[in-house]
């Protein structure tokens, strides 16, 4: 297809969203389009400079008066200034609020030519769509946008429900590049963090937010280690991080649980995990499941938002009942004690990752209805 000129906008900071639009910025630049960031900061997976990419800071006016500065204004400035300077086709923007609404305003500002296409991501729409003062603009800003995408079946029905809208949105999943290299020498590596050979290890990795129910996983891993000697790797950071602290210590783990905040080389990490836990009592994908399933990590999941759609129960990993960390528990030793269902899983879930959700079919997705936005042949 002809190159486009595309500008996104996302969260730069750490989370799924951004890692998303950020990773769907890099396809596209190698895919030759030019794409414009138009963030509030260098998102986090954009580590240097690449081939066709730009990036405009959006600069916030911290003016004594406002109690609340105008983000989503000098966003959408930003926006129309670039659409205009740069000619651009479309406006991809990655998390509806307040994100859909500011590039409706940066259409309106700069002529009404450049096409929006908003991604639905999750809590835009299974938290912050249930609060009333909120509602109504997340369904003018989808209502607005040209397309509309969200990362999962779960996602769009939620959204069409939640917001009584019947306009067509397209289920595109997330995804991971068409191979990644994992660790040549996993052994090695796992003593670099003073886990022992004899030792389990399950993997946890989130933004440490109420909705990720770290507690569960903490608790799970105590039932774990009761019956087998391993280790919690805990990857990520957020505000439950010190409660979290907190209840590790009460429960006596200090020696077998690690911290290790915020990680650049994830699937290096993960990959030295036997199984993950991903227990959340909302998820509308859950990418952190399907990065463990690229290295061929199984996933223990909960019945919940998307993450049935990602983790093939029995097959790539296990579905247990939200909140119940005990059938977690009781998954993960399943699947810990019985090596050749962890081998059947661990390839399983690798196939299903670079079949599925692979990066090649699904940016060609995006592609797709880009074109169809622009009326491109
Ligand atoms: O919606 C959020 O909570 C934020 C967002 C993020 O930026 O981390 O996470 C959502 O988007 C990810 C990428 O599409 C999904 O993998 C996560 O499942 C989703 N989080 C939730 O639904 C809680």
């Amino acid at each position: 297809m002809k190159a486009l000129k595309i500008g996104i906008t996302c969260y730069p900071t750490v989370g799924g969203s951004g890692i998303v639009a950020t990773e769907l910025g890099k396809r596209l630049a190698e895919k030759g389009h030019e794409i414009h960031f138009i963030t509030s900061g260098l998102p986090f997976r954009l580590e240097r400079a690449y081939t066709n990419i730009h990036f405009h800071k959006v600069e916030v006016n911290q003016y004594q008066i406002f109690r609340y500065p105008p983000y989503d204004l000098t966003l959408a400035s930003k926006m129309a200034e670039v659409t205009e300077r740069h000619e651009l086709d479309l406006l991809h923007v990655h998390y509806a609020v307040p994100h859909a609404v500011s590039a409706a305003l940066a259409k309106d500002m700069s002529g009404g030519n450049v096409k929006v296409m908003t991604t639905l991501h999750g809590t835009d729409i299974t938290v912050l769509a249930h609060d009333p003062s909120l509602q109504n603009i997340i369904r003018y800003g989808i209502n607005r946008s040209d397309k509309v995408t969200a990362v999962s079946r779960f996602l769009v029905n939620e959204t069409k429900e939640q917001l009584d809208i019947a306009k067509h949105m397209e289920p595109i999943y997330n995804f991971v590049p068409p191979s990644i290299a994992v660790p040549a020498n996993r052994h090695a590596l796992r003593r670099e963090y003073g886990i022992n050979d004899d030792e389990d290890v399950i993997v946890h990795m989130s933004n440490f937010r109420p909705v990720k129910r770290v507690e569960d996983v903490v608790r799970a891993f105590r039932l774990i280690r009761q019956e087998k000697r391993s280790k919690l790797l805990l990857i990520g950071d957020g505000g439950e991080r010190h409660s979290i602290e907190a209840l590790v210590e009460n429960e006596g783990l200090q020696k077998d649980v690690l911290f290790l905040g915020n990680q650049s080389r994830i699937y290096e990490l993960i990959s030295l995990a036997d199984v993950m836990l991903l227990l959340s009592e909302k998820e509308s994908f859950g990418l952190t499941a399907l990065e463990a399933m690229a290295v061929g990590v199984p996933v223990i999941g909960t019945n919940i938002g998307g993450i049935p759609e990602v983790i093939s129960d029995g097959e790539t990993g296990l579905i247990c009942p939200v909140y119940d960390y005990k059938a977690a528990a009781e998954a993960a030793l399943a699947l810990l004690n019985d090596k050749a269902m962890h081998r059947r899983m661990s390839n399983a879930a690798r196939a299903r990752a670079f079949s599925k959700f692979n990066s090649d079919t699904i940016v060609a997705g995006y592609e797709t209805l880009y074109a169809e936005m622009l009326g491109l042949p």
